[in-house]
C-alpha cells in the first residue's frame, strides 16, 4: 500500500526497541470481514434483541431454543467470512517480536484462520459446544448449523449442548486470565485494536500494562474510555493501520540487515 496512514516515527522507534508486545483485539478487528460488532445493531430476525440480552446463562436457561438459534445464525454467518488484512498482519507481527502475545475477546476463530498461533481466546470460541452442566467440550469443531433445536448433553442428563463461549455474568477461565494479565503487566508495547474497551475484565488489561510502563497504542475509528490514556490513538480501521505497521517494521528490519 503506497499511501495510507503514516505511522508516527516515535511509535516505530518504540516498536523497533520492543521485545514484549501484547495485542488485545475486539469485534472491530473482524468488522472488515463483514462480522457485525456487538455495538452494531443486529440484523433481520435478531434486530429486536441486544447481544447482552442473549449472551447470558440466564437467557439460555429461560429460552434455550432462541439463544441456540442466535448462535446457529452467527455460526452460519461466519461460514461466509474470511480473515481480513488486519488479521493477517497480526499473524505476521507474531513472528516479528521475541515475545508476542495476542489476546482476543472475539469468539469467531478468525485470528487462527489467518495463521496466528499465539492466541488467547478470553471469551471462548463459537465454533465449539460444551455441556451446560459439566462444561466438558462436546463433539468436534464442526457443528451442524442447520440444527435448530438445542441437543441434550452426552455428559449429564439435565445438561444441554451450549456454545463454548463465556457469557456475561460468567467468570473467565482462570488459566487464560492469569496468562493474559501477566503478559499485559510485562508488555513493552500494548496494542488495543478494535475494542470499545467496555467489557471487563478484558478492558483492564491495557490499564494494567500502562501502569507498568508499557506504551499503549489504540487502533479504532472511534474514541473509547482507553483513548485518554493511550500514548498513540491511531484513528481508523485496523485493516489499514496494521498492514502499514508491519510494512514499516519490515522496512526498518531490512535497513538494519543491510551491511
Ligand atoms: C465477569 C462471548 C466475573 C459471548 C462476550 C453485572 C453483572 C455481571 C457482570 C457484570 C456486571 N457489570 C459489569 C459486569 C462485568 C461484565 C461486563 O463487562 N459487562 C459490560 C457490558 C459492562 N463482564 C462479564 O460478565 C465477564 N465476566 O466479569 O466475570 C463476574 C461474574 C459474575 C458477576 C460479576 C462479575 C464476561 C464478559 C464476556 C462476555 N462475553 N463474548 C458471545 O460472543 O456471544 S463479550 C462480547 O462483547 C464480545 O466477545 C466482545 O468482547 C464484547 C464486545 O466488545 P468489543 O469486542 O469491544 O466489541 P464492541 O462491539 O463493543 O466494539 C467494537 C469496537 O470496534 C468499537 O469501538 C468500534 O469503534 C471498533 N471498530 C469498528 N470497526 C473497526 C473498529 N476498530 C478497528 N477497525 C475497524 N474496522
Amino acid at each position: 500500500m503506497a499511501d495510507g496512514p503514516l505511522i508516527p516515527g516515535n511509535l516505530l522507534i518504540a516498536l523497533a526497541e520492543a521485545s514484549r508486545v501484547v495485542v488485545m483485539t475486539g469485534a472491530g478487528v473482524s468488522a472488515e470481514s463483514g462480522v457485525a460488532t456487538f455495538r452494531d445493531p443486529q440484523k433481520g430476525l435478531w434486530s429486536k434483541y441486544r447481544p447482552e440480552q442473549l449472551a447470558t446463562a440466564q437467557a439460555f436457561e429461560n429460552d434455550p431454543v432462541t439463544v441456540w438459534q442466535w448462535y446457529q445464525w452467527r455460526r452460519e454467518q461466519l461460514h461466509q467470512v474470511a480473515p481480513n488484512p488486519g488479521h493477517h498482519s497480526l499473524a505476521e507481527m507474531e513472528l516479528m517480536f521475541a515475545d508476542f502475545q495476542l489476546i482476543t475477546q472475539n469468539v469467531d476463530g478468525l485470528h487462527q484462520k489467518a495463521g496466528s498461533s499465539k492466541v488467547i481466546e478470553l471469551h471462548g470460541n463459537i465454533h465449539r459446544n460444551q455441556c451446560s452442566i459439566t462444561n466438558k467440550q462436546i463433539g468436534a469443531d464442526t457443528i451442524d448449523t442447520t440444527e435448530l433445536q438445542p441437543i441434550r448433553s452426552p455428559y449429564h442428563k439435565d445438561g444441554w449442548a451450549r456454545p463454548a463461549v463465556v457469557w456475561f455474568g460468567e467468570s473467565l477461565p482462570e488459566n487464560k486470565l492469569s496468562i493474559a494479565f501477566n503478559t499485559s503487566a510485562n508488555a513493552d508495547v500494548f496494542f488495543s485494536v478494535g475494542t470499545s474497551s467496555l467489557v471487563e475484565p478484558a478492558a483492564s488489561m491495557a490499564r494494567l500494562a500502562k501502569s507498568n510502563g508499557a506504551v499503549i497504542v489504540e487502533i479504532n475509528p472511534q474514541t473509547t474510555p482507553l483513548s485518554a490514556v493511550a500514548d498513540w490513538c491511531l484513528n481508523g480501521n485496523s485493516g489499514d493501520w496494521l498492514p502499514k505497521i508491519v510494512q514499516s517494521l519490515q522496512e526498518i528490519n531490512a535497513r538494519s540487515d543491510t551491511p
